[in-house]
């Protein structure tokens, strides 16, 4: 395949969401998560792990200025490879930096939500705490533009020592993410000036010049944030950058063995974890699986996929292509869970999936839906934006509770308390969603995904608009000589009902090309008269219903029937023989302890069942519920551990499932996805 992009983003200025069940998730992350998140990175959540994220910012102030005003202040001196080296008396020692390496990127990620939110809904209130944080995080900005606290207040002269662990980049990709996404809502070029300085210094140091640092990031994100800033900023040199990042990543001599001399005389097979994991084994262009950090993996792709249709890369679209093939066919849980084991919270090998010790990382499905987003624009086939649904609708609505202040960090298909609190194995998988982590990427992950989700419904080209993702919305495309305002109405995830209302003040032909779901069977498309029109053409094609014709005021209706799918995995997954799965159009579903009693290991859905589905209120949530007639496995217990086989004995049972996303919202007790069958 060419790689040059097909088609592109159509952002958040151009498209407002309607939809009510998601404007009212918009709604909580705005008046809950963004407010109770600021109060979570100043550590004013009561019986929640500190964050230290504002705090940090502050001491790298607090130490700059210090530092500005102190007798006798000697400017500190680069060396020639570019380390800039404080002289001993000038460091301070009373303000200390606390939490993960990382924890700069909370507030970035923080500030990107935020901006999603003022983009649609100005409130000066918000963008004048916003305006405090920023200053707080300029406040910490090195001359040079290096902008990482935990070097600026541990040791400045060991900044980019250490790529492969430090994050500095990663911190950087979470600030230019951050800072565009405010300047597209607010205009201010405050962080936005910010990150380029802190891009300016990163390249002063890093890149193919003799002199340089030939590194690339430990975490990935870098790469497509500097995609994305050189489309702000117009500025090659940040393309130049990221392309960088992706080309050197993987050549060998290995970078990181060169910031870590104690592993290059190792051998490298007893090596290989260490490079997979940061998926810089191979020069990415050979790499044919996705392996490593789950988060770090999709990333990486991410980015490849943008730069991908930035230099029209043929090879490295294909690589995407393959990549996401290797996920989605053998690494991918029904719920759209990635990296099932927690040991370097990672990919496993191929159908190795887990239920109850699944990492399944909130973050890392978030990192499909900008990978999906990226190869729905290289290429429009619907494989792509199904995922995007499964994920959106699965792990990262359930990555937060219904009350928008409990997150999700692991997504578990299988839960039994007992387990969770006594077995170290399932340490990771929590019962019930926590107020913050420590390692709090998650939750304001989820923050800027929810916020931005109109983005990820078209994309466009100058004569098609694609439509991925069924949620109510409002968007205008220019044509040639006018207007063309669309209005979908959608039922989802409800029912399959999508009206598509298409207002022009012009005659000229375009395409919409709507997405057929993988979960629906049949659907039906009313409101257009293909036959009575020679002009109006319908064609399928990757997976989307393109219609082509000159546009006056029409209104067409999809139905896209959400029957009750029982889905099976394939065979090569161990953990889920014998079981099946109850899928309603983009939702998973699963059988809690609250409707089902304990035991959910005992049940069995009986294949002749009729399922059902009714309403049923969770929490703040109207779901709806599937219900069907199973069995209940007698307990079989005669005092010993183990007897003769005798045929299993079995009571009649009603099973209830509810969606996924809904779990663990009524309490601690068991969950599963999986049922025998
Ligand atoms: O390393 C930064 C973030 O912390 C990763 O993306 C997550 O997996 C967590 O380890
Ligand atoms: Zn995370």
């Amino acid at each position: 395949m060419e790689g040059k992009v097909i088609s592109t983003t159509v952002g958040l200025d151009r498209v407002q969401v309607t939809d009510g069940f998601w404007k009212k998730e918009i709604a909580l992350v705005r008046d809950t998560v963004i407010p109770y998140q600021w109060e979570a990175l100043n550590d004013r959540v009561a019986d929640a792990q500190p964050s230290y994220c504002m705090h940090n910012f502050k001491a790298a102030g607090s130490i700059n200025q210090r530092l500005e005003h102190e007798e006798g202040y000697v400017q500190p001196v680069f060396t020639t490879n570019g380390f800039c080296v404080w002289p001993e008396q000038q460091k301070v020692q009373d303000e200390k930096f606390y939490g993960f390496v990382f924890q700069d990127s909370d507030f970035a990620k923080w500030i990107e939500a935020v901006g999603y939110i003022l983009q649609q809904y100005p409130d000066a209130a918000l963008e004048a705490v916003a305006d405090g944080a920023i200053d707080i995080v300029c406040s910490a900005q090195q001359p040079d533009g290096y902008l990482d606290t935990f070097y600026i207040i541990n040791d400045i002269s060991r900044r980019f020592t250490n790529l492969r662990d430090h994050h500095e980049l990663y911190c950087l990709g979470h600030l230019i993410e951050g800072a565009v996404a405010y300047y597209r809502a607010t205009g201010k070029k405050k962080l936005l000036n910010a990150a380029c300085r802190y891009a300016d210094c990163v390249a002063a140091h890093i890149g193919p010049e003799e002199g340089k640092l030939h590194g690339y990031p430990g975490h990935e994100i870098a790469e497509m944030a500097l995609a994305k800033l050189y489309e702000v900023t117009g500025e090659e040199k940040y393309r130049d950058l990221g392309l960088y990042f992706i080309n050197e990543r993987g050549k060998k001599p290995y970078y990181f063995d060169s910031e870590h001399p104690e592993n290059a005389d190792k051998e490298e097979d007893g090596q290989k974890l260490r490079y997979h994991y940061h998926q810089a084994h191979l020069p990415v262009r050979e790499q044919t699986e996705a392996v490593g950090h789950a988060v770090r993996a999709v990333y990486l792709y991410s980015g490849m996929a943008d730069f991908a249709g930035l230099i029209a890369d043929e090879a490295l679209k294909d690589t995407c292509g393959r990549l996401w093939d290797d996920i989605v066919q053998r690494k991918l849980y029904i719920t759209g869970g990635i990296g099932a084991t927690h040991l370097g919270e990672a990919f496993s090998f191929a159908y190795d999936l887990p239920n109850d010790t699944a990492y399944a990382e909130t973050c890392a499905s978030i990192g499909m839906i900008f990978f999906a987003q990226r190869m729905l624009k290289l290429c429009p086939d619907s494989k792509y934006a199904d995922i995007m649904e499964r994920e959106l609708y699965n792990i990262v609505l359930g990555g937060m509770g219904l009350d928008g202040t409990s997150f999700f960090y692991v997504n578990p298909l299988e839960v039994v308390p007992e387990a969770c609190h006594n077995d170290s194995r399932k340490e990771h998988v929590k019962p019930v969603r926590q107020k913050w982590f420590g390692c709090a990427c998650c939750p304001p992950n989820l923050a800027r995904l929810i916020s931005s989700i109109g983005s990820y419904v078209f994309t466009e080209t100058d004569d098609t608009i694609f439509v991925h993702l069924y949620m109510g919305t409002h968007m205008e495309k220019q044509l040639k000589s006018g207007t063309a305002r669309i209005d979908i109405q959608s039922g989802f995830p409800w029912n399959g009902n999508v009206t598509i209302q298409v207002a022009c003040d012009v005659q000229e032909t375009f395409t919409l090309a709507l997405r057929i779901p993988d979960w629906c069977r049949q659907y039906q498309l009313t409101g257009i008269d293909s036959a009575a029109s020679s002009s109006c053409q319908q064609e399928e094609k990757g997976g989307y219903l393109y219609i082509t014709k000159v546009w006056h005021s029409d209104t067409l209706q999809i139905e896209f029937p959400m029957d009750i799918q029982v889905i099976e995995a394939d065979s090569r997954v161990r953990e889920t023989i014998g079981k099946v799965a109850v899928q309603r159009g983009p939702l998973v579903y699963c059988l809690e302890e609250a409707d089902n009693g304990k035991d959910l290991h005992l049940l069995k859905i009986d294949e002749d069942a009729v399922f059902e589905t009714h309403r049923m209120q969770i929490a703040t949530e109207s779901v709806v519920a599937v219900k069907a007639q199973g069995w209940r496995q007698q307990a079989a217990s005669k005092n010993q551990l183990y007897f003769a086989h005798e045929r299993a004995r079995y009571e009649r049972a009603t099973l209830t499932w509810i969606p996924y996303y809904a779990w663990a919202n009524r309490g601690e007790g068991e969950m599963q996805v999986w049922t025998r069958c």
